[in-house]
């Protein structure tokens, strides 16, 4: 996993699926693979509650990111995901005191995270 830019606007505030499309072309939602990239993602949004690229909208339980690629590394808060009150099929980074991930619905409104990957070699 190489490089990345990553963008992110604090007064732009969507669902996610329209987020994915609020992203620059060429860009996508942002998707983490380690521990140095949550913090980078996480201090990027300043903190702040916000979209990544993951769901569970295909499968509940299964989470992939929107790349399709399966989730090697996860941040889950203590208890999460848990769809609350109902399914929550779309992850949030910066949940809580604790900045973990949550799994929200998918509808709520949020800023989101979005990443530009170099190409490999
Ligand atoms: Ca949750």
């Amino acid at each position: 996993h190489n490089v990345e830019f990553l963008f992110f606007k604090f007064n732009v505030k969507h669902f996610l699926s329209r987020s994915a499309t609020l992203c620059v072309l060429g860009w996508n939602l942002a998707t983490i693979h380690n521990q140095q990239e949550e913090e980078f993602v996480s201090e990027v949004a300043k903190g702040s509650a916000a979209w990544i690229g993951s769901t569970d909208a295909q499968q509940d339980g299964l989470w992939l990111w929107i790349n399709s690629k399966p989730m090697t590394f996860t941040g889950w808060c203590v208890g999460e995901p848990n769809n609350h009150r109902g399914p929550q099929q779309c992850a949030v980074i910066n949940f809580s005191a604790k900045k973990c991930w949550d799994d929200e619905r998918c509808l709520v409104k949020l800023p989101f995270v979005c990443e530009k990957e170099l190409q490999n070699s």
